[in-house]
């Protein structure tokens, strides 16, 4: 399939911006009870099983997230990005994906669009393959398992 290399082995990359450490510490009625480690561990699960690998990172700085977007050029052939804030205001963000090749799922905890009129556009979304809103942290399996689905189907 075009865009992803038929290697048996592939790395993916979960990422999330500024303030999702705090994920499961406040506001539990818009981002649920999940911590930050919760999701990761859940994600690592579900790639690991199927005999991939997983990196995780989180920042609350928008040039480390760049950075991570640099290297994912070699050698990560999906990311699964929550971008946080940095969805609505970040070009330098945007520019970053539109130098990377391999697939983009763009995660956002709450349903964006039921909130303030500022989170309704995303940079990023442009970019994404995928974009999942509003299914709670559970978002971020469901990027894993399009992954994965993908992944099987282009070593079919
Ligand atoms: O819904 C999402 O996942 C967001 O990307 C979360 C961002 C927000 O700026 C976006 O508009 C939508 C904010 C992340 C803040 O995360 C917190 C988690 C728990 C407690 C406080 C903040």
């Amino acid at each position: 399939m075009a865009g992803i290399p038929e290697t048996i082995v592939a790395n993916i990359l979960l990422l999330n911006g500024p303030n999702l450490n705090l994920l499961g510490t406040r506001e539990p009625d818009v981002y649920g009870h999940e911590t930050l480690s919760d999701v990761e561990a859940s994600v690592r699960d579900l790639i690991e099983s199927a005999g991939h690998t997983l990196r995780a990172e989180q920042s609350n700085r928008e040039y480390e997230l760049i950075d991570w977007v640099h290297e994912a050029r070699d050698g990560i052939t999906a990311i699964i990005v929550n971008p946080g804030a940095f969805t609505h205001t970040s070009i330098a963000l945007l520019d970053a994906f539109n130098a990377y090749e391999g697939l983009v799922f763009e995660v956002h905890v709450s349903n964006v669009h039921k909130r303030e009129a500022f989170r309704h556009h995303s940079y990023i979304s442009g970019r994404a393959d995928g974009i999942i809103v509003g299914c709670g942290v559970q978002g971020y399996e469901l990027a894993a398992r399009r992954i994965l689905t993908l992944l099987a189907l282009a070593d079919g």
